[in-house]
């Protein structure tokens, strides 16, 4: 009977090894799965970037989508900046561009993007005023 009793206690062990190895391998985003509605952005597309009054930022399509991917190409950024405590900065490669965190009003940005992440944040919030889209070549 200890037999089987240790038996069990190795099972359950190794049951909650392999939950917390599942669980800790998913901090990276896994875009396994997509939307079955992806808007589709055309090249030369304005993007609609926001941020503020509140503790808000966002990219969107002229549609009002959120982008979360885009194809490679060139886009206008087109950013609402609604605070005088914020800013919309967006980095990725060959683009680095931002309003003001003092200035608000509204400001275009061309911008050419290529296969990568994008990153956009408040710079003073950036821990929780953040977002991001993938660019696929
Ligand atoms: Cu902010």
């Amino acid at each position: 009977m200890p037999r089987t009793r240790t038996a069990l206690v190795v099972g359950l062990a190794v049951a909650a090894l392999f939950v917390a190895g599942c669980g800790g391998s998913d901090d990276g985003a896994a875009p396994s799965e997509t939307t079955t509605t992806e808007a589709s952005v055309p090249s030369g597309a304005t993007l609609k970037g926001s941020v503020g009054p509140g503790f808000e930022i966002s990219l969107s399509t002229e549609d009002g989508q959120p982008v979360e991917t885009l194809s490679a190409g060139s886009y206008t950024l087109e950013v609402d900046d609604q605070s005088d405590i914020h800013n919309f900065h967006l980095t990725g490669t060959g683009v680095d561009v931002t309003t003001d965190v003092d200035a608000t009003g509204v400001e275009s940005f061309d911008i050419t993007v290529e296969a990568g992440t994008y990153t956009f944040v408040c710079d003073p919030h950036a821990g929780s005023m953040n977002g991001s889209f993938e660019v696929t070549g």
